[in-house]
C-alpha cells in the first residue's frame, strides 16, 4: 500500500486527485502539500503541510517524515502565466522537478509528473499528433515540459527511479479554478453559462484543442502509476485525450441544456497564438496499448454533469 506525498495539491488537479488518493490508500497515507493553504477538501481531509516544492531540503524532509514511497508532483506554472513571467515558469517548473527527482533518487520514491499537450509546437503534425514526433514548443511552459519529460526519462535510465507521466490536454472541472492556462476558457464557459447565460471567449470560435473531464484525468494519473512497469515504453510522456472542443462546439453542446446561451469573442492574441501552436487532436494509442487507457466522459456526458453540478442541469 503506497504512502504518498502530493506537491501543488491545492490546484485544479490536486483538489480532485488528493481526495481520490485518500479514498484509495487511506487519509493518513496521503500528505498534501502546497506553497499556500488550499481549500478545506485538501487541507483538512488528511495531513497537509505548506511546502515550497523548489526547496529540495524541505521536500526531502517531508518525504522522510511521511515515509513516502510515491510523489505526485503537481506544483507548476501553467502556459498563460508562464508567458507573463518566463523566468518564474522556468524556476518553479524545473527547480521543483529537480528537487523531487533528487529526493526520489535518494529515498527510493516513484514519481508521477504531468506533462502537457504544450510539449508540441507549430512544427508538430496537428491532426492527429503522433505519440513520438517533433517537439519544438514556442512557449516557456512547453520548453519546461519537454525538458521535464527528458529529465524524468534520464532519472529512470540513469538511476532507476520509477518515473511516470502523461501529457494531459486541457482539463475541465468544477471546484478549484484552473491556474492560468490557455485552456481555462473551457472551465470559465460553464460558470459563465450557469451564472449569466453568456460567455466572452478569449480564443476564437474555431480554436480546437484536446480536452478531458477531471475524473478521467485523475484516473489516468492513478492508472499509469499502478500499471505493470514491464509494459511501459513511453513512461513519462503518454499522450492522453478524451474529446476535441472549440469554443463554438462547446457552446453548441451547452445550448442543448441552455438554449438561450450566448457566446461572443474577444480574442487574446497571446493565448490564441499558444492554442494555434498546439495540436487539434493527439493520438493516444500508445497509452491505450501500453496500460489500457480509456476515457469515460465524452463532451455530452461531461457537459451534462458540469451543468448539473453548477445547478443548471
Ligand atoms: P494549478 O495551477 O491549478 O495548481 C498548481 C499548484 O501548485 C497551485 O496550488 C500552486 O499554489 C502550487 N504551486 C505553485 N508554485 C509552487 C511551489 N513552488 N511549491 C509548491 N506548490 C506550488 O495547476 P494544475 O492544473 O493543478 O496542474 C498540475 C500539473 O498538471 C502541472 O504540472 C500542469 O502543468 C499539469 N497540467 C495541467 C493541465 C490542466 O489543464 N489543468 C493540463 C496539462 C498539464
Ligand atoms: C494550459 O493551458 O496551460 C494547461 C495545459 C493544457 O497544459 N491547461
Amino acid at each position: 500500500m503506497r504512502r504518498i506525498l502530493v506537491t501543488g495539491a491545492g490546484g485544479q488537479i490536486g483538489s480532485w486527485l488528493v481526495p481520490r488518493l485518500r479514498e484509495l490508500y487511506g487519509d493518513d497515507r496521503v500528505l498534501a502539500t502546497d506553497i499556500r493553504t488550499p481549500d478545506p477538501v485538501v487541507a483538512e481531509g488528511g495531513p497537509f503541510q505548506v511546502l515550497d516544492a523548489t526547496d529540495r531540503k524541505g521536500v526531502g524532509q517531508a518525504v522522510m517524515r511521511h515515509d513516502a514511497d510515491t510523489v505526485y508532483h503537481l506544483a507548476a506554472i501553467l502556459s498563460a502565466v508562464g508567458e507573463r513571467d518566463p523566468r518564474l515558469a522556468w524556476h518553479v517548473n524545473m527547480s521543483s522537478l529537480e528537487a523531487v527527482l533528487e529526493v526520489a533518487r535518494e529515498q527510493g520514491c516513484a514519481v508521477f509528473t504531468p506533462s502537457s499537450i504544450g510539449v508540441f509546437g507549430p512544427e508538430s503534425p496537428k491532426d492527429p499528433t503522433p505519440q513520438d514526433t517533433v517537439n519544438r514548443p514556442r512557449t516557456i511552459y512547453g520548453v519546461t515540459k519537454v525538458a521535464g519529460e527528458l529529465l524524468c526519462d534520464y532519472y529512470h535510465a540513469r538511476y532507476g527511479v520509477d518515473t511516470r507521466g502523461v501529457r494531459y490536454p486541457g482539463l475541465i472541472s468544477h471546484g478549484a479554478p484552473p491556474g492560468g492556462g490557455t485552456t481555462d476558457w473551457a472551465v470559465e464557459i460553464f460558470y459563465a453559462a450557469a451564472r449569466e447565460g453568456r460567455y466572452t471567449s478569449f480564443l476564437s470560435a474555431d480554436a480546437q484543442l484536446d480536452m478531458m473531464y477531471m475524473p478521467d484525468a485523475v484516473r489516468a494519473a492513478i492508472e499509469v502509476m499502478e500499471a505493470d512497469a514491464d509494459a511501459l515504453t513511453h513512461r513519462n510522456a503518454f499522450n492522453v485525450t478524451a474529446m476535441q472542443l472549440s469554443p463554438e462546439s462547446l457552446a453548441t453542446e451547452i445550448r442543448r441544456h441552455l438554449p438561450d446561451f450566448v457566446i461572443d469573442y474577444d480574442v487574446d492574441p497571446v493565448r490564441q497564438g499558444i492554442a494555434e501552436s498546439w495540436p487539434d487532436r493527439i493520438d493516444d494509442s500508445a497509452a491505450r496499448e501500453e496500460w489500457g487507457w480509456q476515457p469515460e466522459y465524452d463532451a455530452a456526458a461531461m457537459t451534462a454533469e458540469m451543468l448539473e453540478v453548477l445547478g443548471r442541469g
